[in-house]
């Protein structure tokens, strides 16, 4: 996998974006390149993998096809045990399109309504694919943070979920009540880097 040419990171997720550049950016010396930076942001791709791993190909695949760079994407979410796995896949979708974050973590907030808090576990996964279109070759990364579902929000700092996910070994604290270089360093998303940082040095 050549990545001297820099990597096209391939979300339109803000929070997401932000945490990568951050956590990449300490490790791989290359140029990254967004979605505006390409023009590629009104390039729709259609998310309709059943798990975090189908759609993470299917968005790097789709971006580095079209536009011929090596390619990131990242497809993650939450899966909460009383919810029977959900929102999962959908974690993005959950209150329909374009609801904002707070209709989202409000939605599974209502859903928990009068759980108690040994059954209000859950995690958030990530699984990263990183796509070369020269030689078509990829690999992928997967993290996992585990926690619990809080019975109200707190917190500012990060996205989507965060305010209602108490990490394990942080509580009562949100993640999104953790500092930014916290939530990276026990994050999905900080993992499923770690690994992905660890597979391109041994290549
Ligand atoms: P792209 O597909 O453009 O990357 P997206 O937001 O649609 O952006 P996903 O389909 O992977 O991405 O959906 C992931 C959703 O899961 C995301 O929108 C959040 O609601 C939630 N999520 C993922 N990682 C999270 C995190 O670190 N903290 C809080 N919520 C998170």
């Amino acid at each position: 996998m050549n990545l001297s040419r820099g990597i096209l990171l391939a979300t339109s997720n803000k929070g997401k974006l932000k945490e990568i550049r951050q956590i990449l950016g300490e490790v791989v010396h290359v140029q990254f390149y967004t979605l505006s930076d390409v023009n590629a942001e009104n390039f729709d791709v259609e998310e309709n993998g059943k798990t975090f791993k189908e759609n993470a190909l299917i968005k790097a695949k789709a971006y580095a096809e079209k536009f011929g760079f090596v390619t990131l994407a990242d497809d993650s979410g939450l899966e909460v045990d009383y919810l029977k796995g959900a929102p999962g896949v959908k974690s993005a979708r959950y209150a329909g399109t374009g609801a904002k974050d707070s209709d989202l973590y409000n939605k599974v907030l209502k859903e928990l309504k009068g759980v108690p808090s040994e059954k209000r576990t859950a995690r958030f996964k990530c699984v990263i694919c990183l796509y070369d279109p020269e030689d078509v070759s990829y690999i992928f990364s997967e993290g996992v943070c585990e926690g619990v579902i809080s019975t109200i929000p707190a917190g500012s700092n990060g996205f989507g979920y965060d305010p209602v996910f108490i990490p394990d070994g942080f509580a009562p604290k949100t993640i999104a009540e953790l500092d930014p270089k916290i939530k990276n360093s026990i994050s999905h998303r900080g993992r499923a880097l770690e690994a992905l940082k660890s597979k391109l040095l041994q290549n």
